[in-house]
């Protein structure tokens, strides 16, 4: 039956009815009111820069060549200064108006940059101004700006997201769009423009520092990114930035929902939970997720890359020949490992558990990181002759693999021409529908190949599902049946367990787990077996106890598949994503007050406790290296990929025998417990970082 308006109108207006339902929550309005702790240095009347050359970087060429302004750039460490000399004190107090823009993914804590960078300007000058680009670098571009005021600070302090002025991820790249940015920054009287972002739009904000050198513009970056992949070491392996801010919330509530997934896993026993988490191409987020939750598989991409199958090896040795497709991982010998562990785990009875597939598996895959830097080019290619982009000249699938034909006949008819030849398209034609197109999506502004618009979870299952199923025609994937359960089984029927057992099992008595003899793969065979033994007479009915313990054994492979990506993204930051980036708006100021430019503000020992942290600025130019891009080679900062011989790495391959659970132990599942600011906790940094500061 419907309410009426009026009965609704009352149910609406009751008291307990207004304040369950208001827009902010209780614990809303307590994570506003925290104020993180602040680095010492913040504490005293001013800082200082302190140059040092105790970091050193080896220089490209390119970036010497394209960025002469800031390339020597040094380390700047802040220092604390009860006074300052009477100019720098004027410049220190100096009006100053200054730009702040969101770049890329949201990452928790971007607020805390604007709040800390927007508490440091105004204690220096109440005058001073801020100003946020809205919705990412294109606001800059078109100078779409609001005013940041104290007001609007204090309803977003340590909230996640970047609601208060949005992010996108287009490029200054353009001479066009770089005049429009130094037209805007004039207009807007700016004398600092800061850049928020990933390895991409801190690229962006060396070649701005660069471009509005002239100007006397200072830009500054701040690293930004919950995939943890903006790390920054010095030539000797000084570790200046340990990671981005956004990765320890993201990876927190990620193993938090797996977490939930293990514990419904092991208690329904019927799933295998598959959850692809976010981290475009490192697997920083995948490897944190293990050490947090212990789900029993944890693909690590970068683990994959050395990897060597040695059978066949073995096998093209023996034939006196080399076989080079051994040398790296493939997604079939992926899937396969995937199997080794689900038939492990089965043999043991258990037909349930998690599997952790980083979002950028497929970049550490042999054949499909050659396909995809071959369409790179390819679309990169079209682009750079034709007049209409690429994907608007073949908007369909089937007319893009229409080109990619006609690519092929090329090669056939020009052995000059090797790009895309006929084994590459048999190859790509042998790939799921939804798969190629995935390969083909557009690339974003920067040039990156989209991993998190590829179903990668889905690809590898199938071919998992369709080993599985090959494993089980042969006998080679049972559920192990608890001997005890067997024995009880059976002697409640009346009959003998040990008469039996040996008939059906391959490992009778021994075992805790019982598997039934490979040759048992259905009801058929197990008639047959049982023939054999003389425990059954031909035509005869096969006992009902036997048929129940069969039945168990033959497992029902089904999975949930998961995402784990935008939800983590936009959560609230932890205490520690707080305080970093807090830390990272006051130092912001300190580079700006002292005429930096070029520079990322960072904090050093982030993977210490908080009375060692240290803010600096990291010059950007120096850590410019030359990378394909949409098929040419540009300059960018490097990502940092998972170093394999980490300590985190390393103890996390020492565990994962452990985790996976392969015999009659109970499972090893961690529970990481919620997110809150609450008080500090023996998890307060990532536990990557914990571990690899034991270096
Ligand atoms: P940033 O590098 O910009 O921080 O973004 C990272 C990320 O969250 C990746 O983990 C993911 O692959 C990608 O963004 C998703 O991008 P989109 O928001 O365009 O779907």
């Amino acid at each position: 039956m419907t309410e009426t308006p009026a009965a609704s109108e009352h149910l609406l207006s009751h008291p307990t009815v207004r304040a369950v339902l208001e827009d902010e929550s209780r614990e809303l309005r307590e994570r506003r009111a925290f104020r993180p702790p602040v680095c010492r240095v913040f504490s005293s009347a001013y800082t200082v820069l302190e140059p040092t050359d105790r970091f050193r970087f080896t220089i490209d060429r390119e970036a010497r060549a394209k960025l002469p302004n800031i390339i020597g750039n040094r380390v700047q460490i802040v220092r604390a200064a009860e006074r300052l000399d009477p100019e720098a004190e004027a410049r220190w107090r100096a009006p100053r108006r200054v730009g702040i823009v969101f770049s890329g993914g949201p990452a928790p804590g971007g607020h805390n940059v604007i709040a800390g960078l927007f508490d440091a300007m105004r204690r220096a000058n109440p005058a001073n101004r801020l100003f946020g680009f809205l919705v990412g670098p294109d606001g800059v571009v078109e100078n779409e700006a609001v005013e940041i005021t104290a007001e609007l600070v204090d309803r977003y302090r340590n909230l996640g997201g970047f609601t208060m002025i949005k992010t996108g991820r287009a490029k200054i790249d353009t001479r066009q769009k770089v005049e429009l940015s130094r037209k805007t920054c004039r207009e807007l009287g700016l004398n600092a423009l800061v850049i928020v972002g990933g390895d991409d739009s801190n690229t962006n904000a060396a070649f701005l520092a660069q471009e509005l050198y002239a100007d006397g513009i200072q830009v500054i970056g701040v690293p930004k990114t919950i995939d943890g992949d903006i790390q920054v070491r010095d030539d000797a392996g000084n570790v200046l930035c340990a990671v981005s801010f956004g990765f320890h919330t993201a990876a927190r509530a990620f193993a938090g929902a797996i977490a939930g997934l293990c514990n419904d896993a092991s208690s329904d026993i019927k799933y295998y939970h598959v959850c692809k988490v976010m981290g475009r191409v490192a697997s920083h987020l995948a490897l944190e997720v293990a050490l947090q939750a212990h789900p029993n598989l944890t693909i690590i991409g970068e683990d994959l890359v050395d990897f060597v199958d040695e059978e066949r090896l073995e096998k093209s040795r023996a034939e006196h020949s080399t076989d080079y497709t051994a040398y790296g991982m493939t997604l079939r010998h992926l899937s396969r490992l995937i199997c080794e562990a689900i038939v492990r785990r089965a043999a043991v009875g258990k037909n349930y558990g998690v599997i952790v597939i980083p979002e950028g598996v497929l970049e550490f895959i042999n054949e499909v990181e050659v396909f995809i830097m071959k369409l790179n080019t390819i679309i990169a290619d079209y682009n750079r002759t034709h007049d209409r982009e690429f994907h608007l000249a073949f908007p369909l699938l089937e007319d893009k693999l229409e080109y990619l034909h006609r690519l092929a006949q090329r090669s056939r008819e020009d052995p000059s021409y090797r790009l895309w030849n006929t084994r590459d398209e048999d190859l790509f034609n042998d790939l799921p529908e939804f798969f190629q197109e995935g390969l083909l999506t557009e690339r974003d502004s920067h040039g990156n190949f989209q991993f998190s618009q590829i179903q990668t979870e889905k690809v590898l299952m199938g071919l998992v599902h369709d080993y599985l199923n090959i494993l089980k025609e042969k006998g080679r994937y049972k559920l192990g049946i608890p001997r005890e359960y067997f024995r009880k089984t059976l002697a409640k029927a009346g009959l003998d367990p040990d008469q039996y057992g040996p008939a059906l099992f391959e490992n009778y008595p021994a075992g805790d787990y019982l598997l039934t003899r490979s040759a048992i793969i259905s009801a058929k065979t197990l008639r047959a077996e049982l023939e054999k033994s003389g425990l059954l007479d031909p035509g005869g009915s096969i006992p009902a106890a036997v048929e129940k313990i069969y039945k168990k054994t033959v497992p029902n492979f089904k999975t949930q598949e998961h995402f784990y990506g935008y939800d983590g993204r936009g959560h609230d930051p932890t205490r520690f994503d707080c305080t970093y980036t807090y830390n990272l708006g006051l130092t912001v100021f300190s580079l700006i007050a002292h005429g930096a430019t070029g520079q990322m503000a960072a904090i050093r020992n982030l993977e210490h406790e908080f009375a060692r942290w240290e803010p600096i600025g990291i010059p950007i130019a120096p850590l410019m290296h030359l990378e394909e891009r949409k098929g040419r080679l540009e300059l960018v900062l490097e990502k940092a990929l998972v170093d394999v011989e980490s300590p985190a790495m390393r103890i996390f391959k020492a565990r994962q025998a452990s985790w996976l659970a392969a015999d009659s132990e109970e499972e090893h599942y961690r529970r990481p417990g919620p997110i809150h600011l609450g008080s500090e906790t023996d998890e307060d940094r990532p536990l990557t970082l914990m571990l690899n500061a034991l270096r």
